[in-house]
């Protein structure tokens, strides 16, 4: 297996170091906050914190938490930590309800991200020879521009494509000849399917290797994704709070996503009680950013499930490794007591034939009781089935499902697209019971 790494001083950077730096990073990033932006002052006041009293990597944990309401509150420019007049772009998060998140980005910091994106794809094996199709949306949302800017600094050969209009998707890679994938999880599973559906084989595209992001995916869809497409699927993570993609990704080894350490500060919460946990739990998320300069977030919840891996990886990098997010603190459903992860529902329906994992939850209340009806996604040809043969379906994905969380469900078949989705991302949960 060869393996290259974009940045080995600071990749593969002795633990002691890569410290040294963080702290340095970090205490310039506070002193930036805290002279620049009033959200952070009245924070740190309130806890009659200066950015002198961060000594040491471990006094992080005395510094307040940022959260989405924070930014919600100081929507759009509240959070900036430069005028305006030194920002050269914007984007905002995928969110479909509210206001969204607004982020900006300065010169360098356009540079940074395309650093650190051309990282994990070359983490992932991609080169110069490669030519990449982007099918995330051109827009507001972060995916395409950063995979775009990362494929441009590596020197891929970059097909801007957009989402959507699968057809001319699968029409390019066969003419143009990609060899790297770009887009959601499930988006390469609509691509898988329509290939199937016009009889095209896998083996006569180009395809080599896939760089999936922006929503949580299971170790089975994967499997199912490289035998489908014939690729090396790999998983990369991030936020537009943070960055947008390029926070970290996955190498050869596929043994958890490298976070670009010398950039971000990660550490991992109960997210009940906020208490740092020790190397190795699972718990949320919490990134503080060290080389940003528009948009600087100093703890930032991400409400992201994992947990953090330590140990030397073979391929070189020294950097700490999250692994596959195992769903998010604020989508933990609790159903009849029992608390459900949309990504358990996900292993299911993989798992059957004919189920795609395109879902949705609707949760709600009957009297005092929760329900759970799981939508799903089926193919044509199920879902046209006789009545009987969808009644006998219907049955085996309850029980399985059953026996998986311990909760009864009620699953209802719908058909191959009804599921709206935004940015190639599912809408996932629909709580009936807040609304
Ligand atoms: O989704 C940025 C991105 C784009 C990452 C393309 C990777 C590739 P947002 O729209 O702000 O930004 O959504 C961020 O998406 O907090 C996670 O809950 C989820 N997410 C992103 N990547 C992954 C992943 C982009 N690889 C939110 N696995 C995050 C699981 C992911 N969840």
């Amino acid at each position: 297996m060869q393996i290259s790494i974009w940045d080995p001083q600071h990749e593969s950077m002795p633990r002691e170091e890569l410290e040294q730096l963080q702290l340095e990073r970090l205490q310039a990033t506070l002193n930036r906050v805290y002279k620049n932006v009033t959200c952070y002052r009245n924070k740190f006041n309130q806890l009659g914190i200066v950015p002198e009293d961060v000594a040491s990597l471990s006094d992080l944990s005395k510094l307040p938490f940022t959260t989405k309401e924070d930014l919600r509150v100081n929507y759009p420019y509240g959070m900036f930590a430069v005028p305006l007049r030194e920002v050269v772009r914007i984007h905002s998060s995928s969110g479909t309800t509210g206001k969204p998140t607004v982020v900006g980005y300065t010169k360098n910091d356009l540079k940074t991200w395309s650093n650190l994106v051309a990282r994990f794809m070359t983490s992932a094996g991609v080169t110069h020879d490669d030519v990449v199709q982007i099918a995330f949306g051109y827009g507001l949302f972060t995916g395409a521009f950063g995979l775009h800017y990362g494929s441009e600094a590596i020197g891929a050969a970059v097909i801007p494509m957009g989402g959507g209009n699968t057809e001319k998707q699968i029409m390019i890679m066969q003419d143009y000849k990609s060899t790297v994938l770009v887009c959601t999880p499930s988006y390469a599973i609509t691509i898988a399917d329509h290939m199937e559906k016009k009889g095209i084989d896998p083996k006569s595209l180009s395809l080599k290797v896939g760089l999936f992001g922006g929503e949580p995916w299971s170790e089975s869809m994967r499997r199912e994704i490289e035998s489908r497409l014939m690729i090396r699927a790999t998983d990369n993570y991030g936020l537009s709070e943070i960055i947008g993609p390029g926070v970290g990704g996955e190498c050869l080894h596929k043994c958890g996503m490298h976070i670009s350490e010398d950039a971000f500060i990660a550490e991992i919460i109960d997210p009940d009680t906020c208490e740092v946990l020790p190397p190795g739990s699972v718990g949320e998320l919490v990134l503080t950013t060290i080389s940003k300069e528009a948009f600087p977030m100093i703890r930032y919840r991400t409400r992201d499930i994992t947990c953090l891996d330590y140990a030397p990886c073979d391929c070189g990098r020294t950097t700490v490794r999250m692994r596959k997010t195992m769903g998010r603190s604020d989508d933990m459903l609790i159903i009849k007591g029992v608390n459900v992860f949309p990504s358990q529902i996900e292993e299911v329906l993989i798992s059957i034939e004919g189920c795609e994992p395109h879902y949705q939850l609707v949760v709600d209340r009957k009297g005092a009781l929760d329900t759970l009806e799981v939508r799903i996604e089926v193919t044509e040809n199920i879902f046209f089935d006789e009545m009987k043969q969808q009644r006998a379906f219907l049955e085996t994905v309850e029980k399985r499902i059953d026996s998986v969380l311990g909760v009864g469900v009620t699953v209802k078949l719908v058909e191959p697209n009804s599921i709206p989705r935004h940015e190639g991302k599912s809408d996932r949960v629909i709580d009936r019971r807040i609304i």
